[in-house]
């Protein structure tokens, strides 16, 4: 056909019709909603009936004869009266009184991926550590109804409370009692619904269609099919279904947390119910959605199956290892009659309302933990013994990251770096996306653009600064390409079922994918870091892991097909989520054996699942400049880091779209207090490095940088805690006030570490009035001026674009460097200062920990971790090390910072006026001037107590 001007009118219209659409539509067709997910229809629909008509007889209950207990596991079979199929439960008791408990075939052959433990778990499935149960005692219970309990009483929880497990035979369901009250229901609503692997061959095919051959009318194959059709995508489901669904309940809990990733307020909504929540549930699938929106369940590019449940009375949680496609419901519920009648006989208490969530996942065993907390501090300490804490960071990587999507070439950044040395902004990386490379062949350089890439890394290293590359896990289809070329003939990348190498479609054209789950691809993809094959890289050079969710251009959902088989017949479904983790880990070790001595990776990566923070930070995705994206960026932050992923941070400025000087101001001003401090922006927005602003912008950011670099010793200390404890290390108001249930809602303010409370501008305006809640009858005083406040109170505050709000709860000691330079590896020789916030009651805390920063060596005791309290007027420093070994590397590391001091010690909320400080040192006393302000609660310097930062010693403030 010809093209005449009116061939393009249809076109054109199509395309104007498309603008008019809300944009959410357009975007939101690409990703199932539960309907166009069979298991996820299936279980919902099976909860609103069973809710609507509770079965008279429980369709699942205990078979007593296959009921034992033995080696702290207690076994049951469970029947299913439909099917008359028998499945497995067994349950055991852990650490910390952590419960366990699995479902599925009785035949442990039967097909079912077996589970994802070796990878999630810190120490592997051999590292769990079981209760002994020689003191446990057990009873067994029949309530007038009939109903048989076992009652087993296991431990006794932090409170000293004894703990128990009930588990009634019929229906089945478990409940975890403390201090005779139930904290955690399974199953009490009766939604455990479980669908036999390997029905294929056994069930007839009038039972099991697929829409598409009921909606044509044909009949049925001979070969049952259960394809599965999305758009034009075909999922075999070669193994037939074999999801599972089942509820988890909270009594008297008022709010449930975590299961991130996902662009919603902190506090979960109900998914049940459009007026009050969403329609959806929260969906846990690892995808590369483009623009998300905000405020909503979809899912996105990580999945932590981690659910925290807050309350007046607890804190519990339930952790669900489950790596396949996961959606989560959740409600506000009444106790069931049968359920009250059952807590009346065991407990002799009922609960009134509670949250539920219902747990659907399509494949692998239902494997469940139970957090028994009850306070939040118990909990994040035995959900970090499963998967671990967050590995300490590089020291520079808690310094400010610029990245954009793309430095031109190496003139840019070198440019870049100068202006940040002219204008005197401190920063550590600069980052360079995917155009640094030859034609997105990752472990390349376009040697146009970077003609000395060496050069360039040496220039940034002169002042301790880093670059990090994308290596994103796609590999350019190319025999020319080394690394494709030795990848397809080793047999490294993931293949189709007919044995032929996986290829899609990304950045460089048709690509393939590493096969993680080959040991041996993993080792061989983790070697190409080393400098012998990553050509042009230094050990400036750390690493960034994009589009790994993975995301597949021409893929269903814009990511791998699930009936792929990757090594050792794992099929996709059932690991997608653990994909984009394995990847991580994979460039961490990499990174880890570059060098002769092992020093600690940076590796960023956008997908993760629980157990990534031992592998390195996750950012937020590709959120948007605006408003919205910048608040809801605090929730996300905070979801992941209850969730055990600490290390984390939003794309500051956001990625999509031009922040106007403000917002962008605003958003340094918050990005100061992720974890993870980068800016990023898309190729196609206006270059915004702080100085292109202008003033007075500039100088805005550049002083709230300032603020990052000099609580670095903060910040760093609050990572080594985190591994100690599990403690979030950027965590909500209720983590710290847990009997405010006014906060439990709240993330417009949160708490970095124990000490700082924030209340970053969420909105547009030069002057913004705040609303700040000092929520514990304490003292509050202003991070940046002399300026303090009493609580319990609620103040109103102008907060002007030049400034912020942060306040340190009295009680605390907060160590600092005050001397602005230009990276963090330049401060690392530099003294400290120890600013003592005092409390109502005139006493305060504080610690610190120092390390190399960069090596492991700090596993062999080669760090320092100060304890400094102030009492009676008198500040001491003593070792507070958990345990201290006397090793060569301790020895050689305290040597190379024995020189350091502390500079300056600064008194806030003084009531006296005092003269002279007494330092007692190594048995010898000196004394030096102290200088107070005149008002009522004044400060007090003392400058240059030069006391030696690795020592012990006092310091007694005096008045004459
Ligand atoms: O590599 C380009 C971008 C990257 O800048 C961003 O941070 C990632 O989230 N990448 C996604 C791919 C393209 C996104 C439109």
């Amino acid at each position: 056909m010809r093209c005449t001007p009116f061939s393009f009118l249809p076109l054109a219209l199509l395309f104007l019709l498309l603008l008019a659409l809300p944009v959410e539509m357009v975007k939101n067709s690409d990703f199932k909603t539960c309907n166009e997910s069979r298991f996820c229809r299936l279980h919902r629909e099976f909860a609103t009936n069973s809710t609507k008509t509770p079965p008279k007889v429980p369709r699942y209950s205990l078979n007593p004869a296959t009921i034992d207990f033995t080696d702290s596991k207690f076994v049951a079979n469970i029947l299913d009266s439909q099917t008359n199929q028998e499945l497995s439960l067994s349950l055991s008791f852990l650490n910390h009184g952590i419960v366990r408990f699995r479902i599925q075939e009785t035949d442990q052959n039967s097909g079912r991926y077996q589970g994802p433990g070796n990878y999630v778990l810190k120490d592997g499935e051999n590292g769990l550590q079981k209760i002994d149960s020689k003191n446990f005692k057990i009873e067994v219970n029949t309530s007038p109804e009939g109903t048989k309990t076992h009652l087993i009483s296991f431990y006794q929880n932090s409170l000293g409370e004894q703990m128990q497990l009930a588990i009634t035979e019929s229906p089945w369901t478990i409940s975890l009692l403390q201090n005779n009250k139930t904290t955690i229901e399974v199953n009490t609503r009766g939604l455990f619904n479980f669908e036999h692997i390997n029905k294929k061959q056994e069930v007839s095919s009038s039972q099991e269609q697929t829409s598409e051959s009921s909606e044509s009318g044909s009949t049925v194959a001979q070969k049952p099919s259960f394809e599965e059709k999305f758009k034009n995508w075909v999922d075999s489901v070669p193994k037939g279904p074999q999801s599972f669904g089942i509820d988890i309940n909270f009594p008297g809990s008022s709010n449930l947390y975590g299961i991130p990733e996902h662009a919603s307020p902190l506090s979960l909504k109900v998914t049940r119910d459009d007026k009050e929540g969403y329609s959806e549930p929260y969906r846990l699938y690892n995808l590369d959605v483009f623009e998300y929106l905000n405020d909503s369940p979809m899912a996105l590019y990580g999945s932590v199956p981690f659910l925290i449940s807050h309350s007046l009375e607890n804190t519990v949680g339930l952790f669900w290892m489950n790596p396949s496609e996961t959606w989560v419901d959740v409600s506000k519920t009444q106790s069931p009659a049968l359920l009250n009648l059952f807590n009346k006989y065991v407990s002799g208490s009922t609960s009134g309302n509670k949250m539920s969530s219902h747990w659907i996942s399509e494949s692998g065993v239902l494997d469940a933990f139970l957090i028994p907390g009850p306070t939040s501090k118990d909990v994040f300490l035995q959900y970090s013994s499963l998967v671990g804490t967050t590995s300490l960071p590089r020291e520079f990587s808690l310094g400010y990251h610029q990245c954009r999507w793309n430095y031109l070439d190496q003139a840019d950044v070198l440019e870049v770096n100068d202006k940040f040395e002219s204008n005197k902004i401190p920063y550590d990386v600069i980052w360079l996306d995917i155009e640094h490379t030859d034609g997105k062949r990752y472990y390349t350089w376009d040697n146009k653009k970077f003609p000395d890439p060496v050069a360039m890394q040496e220039k940034l290293a002169k002042h301790g600064r880093k670059l990090v590359n994308v290596v994103d896990p796609h590999i350019k289809v190319d025999q020319d390409f080394r690394v494709s070329k030795e990848a397809s003939e080793k047999g490294y990348f993931i293949k189709r079922n007919n044995g032929e190498d996986y290829k899609g479609w990304c950045w460089p054209g048709d690509s393939n994918w590493i096969d993680y789950f080959n040991p041996e691809a993993s080792k061989w993809i983790s070697d190409q870091y080393s400098f012998e094959n990553y050509n042009n890289t230094t050990p400036a050079l750390f690493v960034w892991n994009d589009m790994n969710e993975p995301a597949v251009f021409n893929g269903p959902e814009i990511t791998m097909e699930k009936d792929i088989v990757h090594f050792g017949g794992i099929e996709h479904r059932d690991v997608h989520n653990l994909y984009g983790m394995l990847v991580q880990k994979a460039t961490a070790e990499g990174l880890i054996n570059r060098e002769p001595v092992r020093k600690r990776p940076f590796v960023l990566s956008r997908s993760y699942f629980a157990g990534t923070q031992r592998y390195g930070p996750v950012w937020t995705g590709d959120n948007t400049a605006d408003w919205e994206h910048l608040k809801t960026s605090v929730s996300m932050v905070l979801s992941n880091c209850l969730a055990g992923i600490n290390f984390n941070g939003a794309d500051v400025g956001g990625f999509f779209g031009n922040p106007n000087p403000e917002l962008l101001t605003r958003w340094y001003q918050l990005g100061i207090w992720y974890p993870f401090f980068r800016a990023h922006s898309h190729i196609d927005t206006k270059r915004r490095e702080p100085w292109l602003l202008g003033e007075p912008y500039m100088t805005y950011i550049r002083d709230a940088i300032q603020t990052r670099y000099r609580l670095l010793p903060y910040w760093y200390t609050l990572f080594y805690e985190n591994t100690l404890t599990g403690m979030p290390i950027v965590r909500p108001m209720w983590v710290e006030f847990p009997k405010q249930s006014g906060l439990f809602d709240m993330y417009e303010q949160f708490m970095v570490g124990p000490a700082l409370m924030v209340t970053p501008v969420l909105s547009e305006g030069e002057a913004v009035t705040q609303r700040i809640y000092f929520r514990s009858q304490e003292s509050y005083h202003d991070l940046f001026s002399d300026y303090q406040l009493p609580g319990p109170e609620t103040h109103d505050t102008m907060t002007m674009l030049g400034s912020q709000s942060v306040f340190v709860v009295g009680g605390h000691i907060i160590p600092t460097k005050e001397r602005p330079r230009r990276s963090s590896q330049l401060m690392k020789h530099d003294p400290y200062t120890l600013t003592i916030y005092t409390s109502m009651h005139g006493s305060s805390k504080g610690s610190l920990y120092i390390d190399d920063g960069e090596t492991l060596d700090y596993e062999k005791g080669a760090f320092i971790y100060r304890e400094f309290n102030y009492t009676g007027a008198t500040l001491t420093s003593k070792d507070g090390a958990p345990s201290s070994v006397d090793s060569p590397a301790k020895k050689k590391f305290i040597e190379s910072i024995k020189h350091i001091r502390v500079e300056r010690i600064v008194v806030r909320g003084m009531m006296n006026s005092f003269k002279r400080a007494i330092i007692n040192e190594n048995g010898k006393e000196r004394s030096v001037e102290v200088t107070c302000t005149k008002e009522k609660r004044g400060v007090c310097t003392i400058r240059d107590p030069a006391v030696l930062i690795t020592e012990d010693w006092s310091i007694r403030l005096s008045f004459d």
